[in-house]
């Protein structure tokens, strides 16, 4: 009990200190161990699998071969705060003798990365709507013809909690009927006084 007072006192201090730096919210979001983490799906002859060295600072990366009509995804779910916001930012690369598109979703917002022949770095804020949220990569090789196979890559995953969101702002047709009410009560204050 103690011991759990204690360790709860140190990650207070710790994050209301400020200097600790913010905690990744995903595992092995650089592929710098495999695929632990991560539950990657694949269909047909798809490959999924981790790189070795030939990620965008020559570190391990994940890397997908794509054959026709066959896709991949990766997925990670984790602990977020509803209201919050999240940065998500990843680095990707696709290589083929058309284009591949990489989708993403996380939360409830939806991207695509295509035409990317070099490593890219590809940003999106999200507020978070529950407890838990999932990323999921899906690797589209629809459109890879017969006899043909595509190649995708994917490292540096990460995700940072940026803290309450801002409130939206009040849209202008509400404010200004509340604005209307107020006047028309204040006017039928006046009136009955008069009266
Ligand atoms: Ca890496």
């Amino acid at each position: 009990m103690l011991k759990t007072l204690l360790a709860t006192a140190a990650l207070l201090a710790a994050t209301t200190a400020g200097a600790t730096p913010v905690a990744p919210l995903l595992v092995n979001g650089d592929f710098e161990d495999g695929l632990t983490g991560w539950t990657a799906t694949a269909w047909g002859d798809t490959w999924i699998g981790a790189e070795v060295d030939s990620g965008p600072d020559g570190s391990a990366n994940l890397g997908a071969g794509l054959y026709a009509g066959a896709g991949a995804t990766l997925s990670q779910s984790f602990a977020t705060t509803a209201g919050h916001a999240y940065a998500l930012s990843f680095w990707s690369f696709n290589s083929w003798w058309g284009d591949v598109p990489i989708l993403y979703a996380f939360g409830d917002v939806a991207g695509e990365v295509s035409d990317i022949p070099r490593w890219i770095e590809t940003t999106a804020t999200v507020v978070a709507s529950s407890a838990i949220t999932t990323l999921t990569f899906t690797f589209d090789a629809a459109d890879v013809p017969e006899d043909y196979n595509a190649y995708l890559g994917l490292d540096d995953v990460t995700i940072t909690d940026e803290g309450p969101a801002a409130p939206a702002p009040v849209p202008l047709p509400a404010s200004g009927l509340l604005l209307m009410g107020a006047l028309a009560g204040a006017g039928a204050l006046r009136r009955k006084r008069a009266a």
